[in-house]
C-alpha cells in the first residue's frame, strides 16, 4: 500500500505531466499557426510522450493500490514572440520537472519508499534525455538567427521526429 504523502506528490505529478502535454499542445498549434509544420509534428510528439509519463504515474499508483485524484489542468500559454521562444520556453518547463522530479525522489527517500525510488529512476533518465532535446534544438536555433534557409532546413529535421514508442510508454 503506498503511503499518503507519496499518493498526493504523484498525484500531483499526474497533473504536472498533463500540463506538459496541454503546454507541447498549445506549442504545436501556435507553429500549425505559422506554417511551421516540421515543429508543430516534433511538439506533437512530445505532447504524446507527455500523456505516456502522465499514465505511468496514473498505473503505478493503482498497482501500489493507492487512489488516482485527477485535478483541474491550468490554462497554458498561448502565444510566444518567435520560434526559438518557444523551445526556450520548452527547456525552462524540462528543467522544472526536472526539479519536480528531484524532489518527489527525495520523498520517497525520505518516507523509504524503495519500489517508488526505483519507479522514478526511470524519470531521472528521461529528464536527461528531455532536457538535452531542446537544449540541442534552443542552440541550432541560435546558429541560425533569422536565416529562413536554416528555419526551412531544422523545421524538416524536427518533422522527422518518430512517434512514441512502446519502449517510451
Ligand atoms: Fe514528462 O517530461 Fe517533459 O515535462
Amino acid at each position: 500500500m503506498i503511503n499518503k504523502k507519496i499518493e498526493e506528490a504523484i498525484n500531483s505529478q499526474i497533473n504536472a505531466e498533463m500540463f506538459s502535454a496541454y503546454l507541447y499542445k498549445s506549442m504545436s498549434a501556435y507553429f500549425s499557426d505559422i506554417n511551421l509544420t516540421g515543429m508543430a509534428a516534433w511538439m506533437n510528439v512530445q505532447a504524446q510522450e507527455e500523456m505516456t509519463h502522465a499514465l505511468k504515474f496514473y498505473d503505478y499508483i493503482i498497482e501500489r493500490g493507492g487512489r488516482v485524484r485527477l485535478m483541474a489542468i491550468e490554462e497554458p500559454a498561448f502565444d510566444w514572440s518567435s520560434p526559438i521562444e518557444v523551445f526556450k520556453a520548452s527547456y525552462e518547463h524540462e528543467q522544472y520537472i526536472t526539479g519536480r522530479i528531484n524532489d518527489l525522489a527525495d520523498l520517497a527517500i525520505k518516507e523509504k519508499d524503495h519500489a517508488t525510488g526505483i519507479m522514478l529512476q526511470w524519470f531521472v533518465t528521461e529528464q536527461v534525455e528531455e532536457e538535452a532535446n531542446v537544449s540541442e534544438i534552443v542552440s541550432k536555433m541560435e546558429m541560425i538567427g533569422d536565416a529562413k534557409h536554416g528555419i526551412y532546413m531544422l523545421d524538416k529535421e524536427l518533422g522527422g521526429r518518430g512517434a512514441v514508442s512502446s519502449e517510451e510508454e
